[in-house]
C-alpha cells in the first residue's frame, strides 16, 4: 500500500460485514431465506404497502436483535482512528445497527438509515426508538399511528450523499470494509474515489463484486483487518 504517512484525508465505508462476528446476520447469510422473502422484497416501499406487519415484524425483530450485541474489535479500531488521525477521516456506514457509535464513532453517516430511529409518515419527524412498531404506536410529534423503520428501503433515496460524495472528491484514500459491493449508490462509490485519485483500499472476508476496482483488497475477518490497518496507519 505504499507510504500511508502521506494521506491526510481517508473516507471509510462499511458494510454488514464489519457487524458480522457480533453476532449481526449479513445480507448474504440472511438476505435470502428470511420467512421465505427476499431482502429485496421485504426492503421495500411496495413490500410495506403489501403486507407492512411482516415489514415491521422484521424490523422489529432485527431492531431488538442489535440491542443484545456488542461492537467488535473492527468497530473500536474504526473509533480509535477517529480519535487519533490528524487528517480528516469521514465513515459511513450501510448498517443500520449502532455498534460504531456505541465503538465510539462520531463522525458517521448512517446513508441506509438507523435501526434505533422511527420515522413517522404523517409529520415526517424522526424518533429514536428501540421498542417494536407492530403495536402501532402514537408518533410522539403528531399522535398519528403512522411511524415506519427510518431506513432506506430499495428504491428510495439514500441519506446525506451530497456530504458524502463531497468528502470522496476529497480524499486520498478510500477503505472498504466488510460489504458485497452488491447495492447501489454505495457500490459506486470505489469508482468516484479512483476518479478523484484516491488510493483504494478493500478489507473483507472474501472477494466482492468490486474487489478488482481497488489498488489492494485483503482478505479475512474484519475483526482481524481492520485493527491491523489502522495499526499501520497510526505507527
Ligand atoms: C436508490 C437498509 C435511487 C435496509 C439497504 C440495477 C442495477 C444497479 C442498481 C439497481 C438496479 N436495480 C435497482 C437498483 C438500485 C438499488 C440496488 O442497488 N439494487 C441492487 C439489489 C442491484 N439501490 C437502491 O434502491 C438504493 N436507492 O438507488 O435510489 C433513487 C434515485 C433518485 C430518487 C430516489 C431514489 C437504496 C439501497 C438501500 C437499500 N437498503 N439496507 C435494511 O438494512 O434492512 S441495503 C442493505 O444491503 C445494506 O444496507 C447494504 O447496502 C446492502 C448490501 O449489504 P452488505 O452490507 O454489502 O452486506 P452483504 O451481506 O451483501 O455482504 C457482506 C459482506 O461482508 C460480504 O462480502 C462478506 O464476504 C463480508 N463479510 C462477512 N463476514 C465478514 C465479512 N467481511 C469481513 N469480516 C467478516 N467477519
Amino acid at each position: 500500500m505504499g507510504d500511508m504517512r502521506a494521506l491526510r484525508n481517508i473516507v471509510v465505508l462499511t458494510g454488514a460485514g464489519v457487524s458480522a462476528e457480533s453476532g449481526i446476520d449479513t445480507f448474504r447469510s440472511a438476505g435470502g431465506l428470511w420467512e421465505q422473502h427476499r431482502v429485496e422484497d421485504v426492503a421495500t416501499p411496495e413490500g410495506f404497502a403489501r403486507d407492512p406487519d411482516l415489514v415491521l415484524r422484521f424490523y422489529d425483530m432485527r431492531r431488538a436483535a442489535i440491542q443484545t450485541r456488542q461492537p467488535n474489535a473492527a468497530h473500536l479500531a474504526l473509533a480509535r482512528l477517529e480519535a487519533e488521525w490528524p487528517g480528516e477521516l469521514l465513515l459511513v456506514t450501510q448498517n443500520v445497527d449502532d455498534l460504531h457509535e456505541r465503538a465510539g464513532s462520531r463522525r458517521l453517516i448512517h446513508m441506509h438509515g438507523e435501526h434505533l430511529n422511527a420515522w413517522c409518515s404523517a409529520c415526517d419527524a424522526r424518533h429514536g426508538w428501540t421498542g417494536p412498531l407492530i403495536d402501532r404506536p402514537p408518533c410522539p410529534a403528531c399522535g398519528v399511528p403512522a411511524l415506519r423503520p427510518d431506513v432506506v428501503w430499495f428504491g428510495e433515496m439514500p441519506y446525506r450523499m451530497d456530504e458524502i460524495y463531497a468528502a470522496i472528491a476529497r480524499a486520498d484514500l478510500f477503505v472498504s470494509i466488510g460489504t458485497s459491493g452488491a447495492v447501489y449508490p454505495a457500490a459506486g462509490f470505489v469508482h468516484t474515489a479512483r476518479e478523484a485519485g484516491a488510493r483504494c483500499l478493500e478489507l473483507n472476508l472474501e472477494r466482492s463484486q468490486g474487489s478488482g476496482w481497488f489498488h489492494e483488497s485483503r482478505l479475512g475477518p474484519a475483526s482481524e483487518l481492520v485493527p491491523a490497518w489502522v495499526e499501520e496507519l497510526l505507527r
